[in-house]
């Protein structure tokens, strides 16, 4: 490699961009009398905490957001620049991590009411996934000349068994296996996971619901604790490009987006937490997540990437050719002071992964 490439190649390393998002204090905060003890401040991209042994502050995250932020706000700063990296062929992805119940899902899927006024595109609460289909399909439909497919796959991760939740399978049929991939080294297939094609905005919503009721009948069915699956929202496209007359490209970018189980039972150390280790709520996915971190940040020799179904799924988002945000999100209550710490400092240490963004080769 001559001197300009490997420099060339150098400044296209990218640390992992990390965001916080706080809550506001929610009915049964209030009920218990919490006090706000997080504040934020956008203009210095700081959060300070108020504990027991005084104020941290945590220096410049790259984005946060406060109480009073929107779904929109979220979307326009972290997820649509990813959208026109996507369609240039890169593969972006988007982690939501915290504690239960501080707005993962809120974050990732959002709500919609159907008795509302607004349709699901429209809907004020929608997430990330919906506007990024909807963005997606405004971006494609711009660029009339070019031939495109756009396939959606969604998969949960429980317990270390990966469920389709929107293939056409009974939920009995759903366990998938992974493989490693032997065309493209680092990289797992699937085997068995249905990826679902949508032609434009109107096919988007009935496979959404479809997905969103799938996960609740497995949870149901088989007794599971929802905040103890991740689930893997992937959207592939690729696009046809005949703009020099006698070639053809095609170029394929995914955009995976990741609602990470909850971070509740891993401790202010890193290492899981006393108490869940003796319920035996060992999250093997969500510990070789932060063991992987904890590699790639510290110059280890061997990343433990083979040691859970998450890491092997999203290999290239940690320390590979990928461009990846995490959405780091906490509760402003006094009562959850210590698990807000400890994503803080989960989400301080992921700053520092390097990625090295490439487009696929096709
Ligand atoms: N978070 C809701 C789903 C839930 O847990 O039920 S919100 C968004 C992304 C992926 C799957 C579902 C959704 C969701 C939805 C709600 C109701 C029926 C279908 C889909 C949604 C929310 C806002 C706009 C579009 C879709």
């Amino acid at each position: 490699m001559s001197e300009s490439a490997r420099a060339s190649k150098k400044e296209k390393n990218k640390n992992i961009q990390v965001a916080v998002r706080v809550r506001p204090l929610n009915e049964s905060e209030k009920r218990d009398r919490a006090r706000n003890v997080v504040d934020v401040s956008e203009s210095t991209r700081t959060i300070s905490v108020k504990d027991k042994l005084g104020l941290k502050t945590f220096p410049s995250f790259d984005r946060v957001y406060g109480p009073t932020s929107t779904q929109v706000d979220i979307y326009r700063d972290i997820v649509a620049e990813q959208i026109g990296e996507v369609l240039l062929g890169y593969n972006c992805t988007v982690f939501a991590y915290g504690q239960t119940g501080t707005g993962k899902t809120f974050t990732m899927e959002g709500e919609h009411d159907r008795e509302a006024n607004h349709s699901w595109d429209t809907d004020p609460k929608a997430g990330i996934i919906p506007r990024a289909l909807h963005h997606l399909f405004n971006e494609l439909e711009k660029q009339e000349a070019d031939e495109y497919t756009v396939r959606i796959s969604y998969v949960e991760l429980y317990n270390e068994e990966l469920m389709d939740l929107i293939g056409a399978a009974d939920l009995e049929q759903t366990r998938l296996r992974i493989y490693e991939d032997p065309m493209r080294k680092g990289s797992v297939v699937i085997n068995g996971m249905e990826e679902v094609s949508v032609r434009n905005r109107e096919e988007v919503y009935s496979v959404l619901r479809r997905g969103a009721e799938r996960r609740k009948t497995a949870c149901t069915l088989m007794n599971l604790n929802s905040s103890r699956s991740h689930s893997v929202f992937t959207v592939t496209v690729t696009v046809r490009d005949v703009s020099v007359p006698g070639e053809e490209l095609l170029r394929q970018g995914k955009l995976h987006l990741v609602d990470l189980a909850g971070s509740e039972c891993i401790g202010r150390s890193g290492a899981v937490d006393k108490r869940a280790r003796e319920a035996g709520n060992i999250n093997q996915s969500l510990l070789t997540l932060g063991r992987v971190i904890t590699a790639l940040t510290s110059n280890a020799p061997h990343i433990p990437y083979r040691e859970s179904k998450l890491t092997r799924l999203l290999q290239d988002s940690l320390g590979g050719r990928t461009i990846t945000t995490i959405i780091a999100t906490v509760s402003p209550a006094s009562t959850n002071v210590d698990e807000t710490l400890s994503t803080l400092e989960y989400a301080q240490r992921a700053k520092n992964i390097k990625n090295h963004p490439e487009i696929n080769q096709k």
